[in-house]
């Protein structure tokens, strides 16, 4: 229904129609997200304690539907204008002179609504354009409707689609015909049990001598009582004349009020079933992806021997002989128990009591895990070390060093002694330099290539993990996300 009546009940949250159903179907989401986990009658109760709200406010909390209807010539249109302030529904001489519904809505244009009961868009009215103290009305929504022959020969969908809304209806009566109007069936039958919330407005009291007044009302009051509408307020009034209106408004501003009311009553329920609900709820999920999860990857890795591995392999970087490097191994069943059973209890921990074993049941095995390990660490190659370069190295740094012996033997450039020893020397130097520096180069890229290695095994494992320990209980988790999002808690 728009956003008509909007009650601000804190700084940021706006109750609205649209704002109760939007909890409704939060609720009852979030029913269907716990319904697997959590105990049957709490479920069946709180569903039923939100189809209980909902079928209070299915048709509007917030707007406030006040239908004027009687019979043909009764006045309805001009009240609905002396209400209004307008000249906007046709009133006349002619009978029938209203064949189409008219709507004047105060603040929001309430479309959704008047959509809904096929008011015509060029029969609304909007009352915020005049400078009119209305705050009292805001969220109403005033129909004149045909009278209630015509609705009931061509608009009986209007009447069937328009009472259950209606929060207040004005019967306006006619002095001179009121006795067969007020019998008028299609109406009664349908707002008996609602006569709390009917009025009837004794129109034309103008044309009637004032000492006759009481006698009528009587008289009207009487024929009321014997359809059970005993309790209805009857309000004589002018509605050409504008003669006794305030107390309609008065009828139509506690309306409102009580719309305000129910609009607020009903978010106020659908929290406290949220609140209830929410004790079976943990404030956060387990985080899968976060530090449990990869202080569980490390426990693997180190149970696997990886860390033993990567050591060989950076090793292996400074060695000129073919050494064989030290191969990872599926870990102890007992380690995988431990590491397992350190897991799930940390998922039971972080999970509410109904949700514990649940959250556990789609775990693998110890022993599948074992062996899916196993796998994992097999499908990770070890790197391949070559020993060329440090070969090489040593190579070219014999060659540097005999170079330099060869010319200090020549004697070249000089056959001094010194410039002998000094060439021998700078050769050697030289030669040892770019051995080092060459094995330095050497051993960074095998350091590479074991944390490679160690990058690999970790997110082939991870991948594992991910599958036989996180996928299952993921599913039950992810439930109670979308059910503590829904809810708010
Ligand atoms: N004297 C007097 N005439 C009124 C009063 N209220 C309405 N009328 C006149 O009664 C006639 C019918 O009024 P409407 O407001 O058109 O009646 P209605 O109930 O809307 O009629 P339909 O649209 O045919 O259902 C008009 O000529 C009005 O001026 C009143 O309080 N006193
Ligand atoms: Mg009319």
């Amino acid at each position: 229904m728009g956003e008509a009546g909007r009650y601000s009940v804190s700084s940021h949250v706006e109750i609205d129609d649209a704002y109760v159903r939007q909890r409704v179907e939060e609720l009852n989401q979030a029913l269907q997200s716990m319904e697997p986990f959590i105990n049957t009658a709490l479920v069946q109760r709180s569903r039923i304690d939100v189809a209980k709200v909902s079928e209070r406010t299915r048709f509007g909390a917030g707007n406030t539907v006040v239908a004027l209807v009687g019979g043909t010539g009764s006045g309805k249109s001009t009240l609905f204008n002396a209400l209004t302030g307008f000249e906007f529904a046709d009133a006349g001489e002619l009978r029938p002179t209203t064949e189409r519904a008219t709507a004047c809505t105060w603040g929001d244009s309430a479309s959704d609504l008047l959509d809904y009961l096929e008011v015509d868009e060029h029969r609304r009215i909007n009352h915020s354009s005049i400078l009119v103290d209305d705050s009292d009305l805001q969220g109403l929504v005033l129909l004149d409707l045909p009278d209630h022959d015509s609705i009931q020969v061509a608009h009986s969908v209007l009447v069937s689609r328009l009472i259950p809304m209606i929060d207040v209806l004005v019967w306006v009566l006619d002095p001179q015909k009121y006795a067969d109007q007020v019998l008028h069936q299609q109406y009664l039958e349908n707002l008996r049990q609602r006569s709390e919330s009917m009025i009837v407005v004794l129109n034309h009291i103008d044309t009637v001598p004032p000492e006759h007044v009481d006698e009528l009302i009587a008289d009207l009051a009487n024929l009321m009582a014997k359809d059970g509408l005993g309790q209805v307020p009857i309000f004589p009034i002018s509605a050409l004349h504008k003669i006794g209106l305030t107390p309609v408004y008065t009828v139509l501003k506690s309306a409102v009020q009580a719309s305000a009311t129910t609009a607020r009553t009903a978010v106020a329920e659908l929290e406290a079933i949220a609140s209830r609900l929410s004790q079976h709820l943990a404030l956060r999920e387990p985080d899968f992806s976060g530090e449990k999860f990869n202080e569980m990857t490390d426990q693997v890795m180190r149970a696997s021997g990886v860390p033993a591995v990567v050591t060989s392999i950076n090793d292996a970087g400074g060695k000129l002989s073919k050494t064989a490097l030290t191969m990872p191994d599926q870990p102890s069943n007992t380690m995988v128990v431990a590491i397992r059973d350190a897991w799930l209890n940390y998922l039971r921990e972080t999970m509410p009591d109904d949700w514990k074993n649940p959250v556990v049941e789609n775990v693998s095995s110890a022993d599948r895990i074992r062996r899916v390990i196993g796998t994992a660490l097999k499908s990770t190659p070890l790197p391949r070390i070559s020993r060329t370069p440090l070969w090489l190295g040593l190579v070219l740094a014999l060659l540097i060093f005999a170079g330099g012996v060869t010319l200090a033997v020549l004697g070249i450039p000089a056959a001094s002694v010194a410039s002998r020893a000094g060439i021998a020397a700078v050769a050697f130097v030289l030669a040892l330099a770019l051995f080092f520096g060459i094995s330095l180069h050497h051993k960074k890229s095998v350091r590479r290539l074991a944390h490679e290695y160690d990058d690999d095994v970790r997110a082939a494992l991870q991948t594992t993990l991910r599958e036989h320990l996180v996928q299952g209980p993921n599913e039950v988790v992810q439930k109670h996300r979308r059910a503590r999002e829904l809810l708010r808690s």
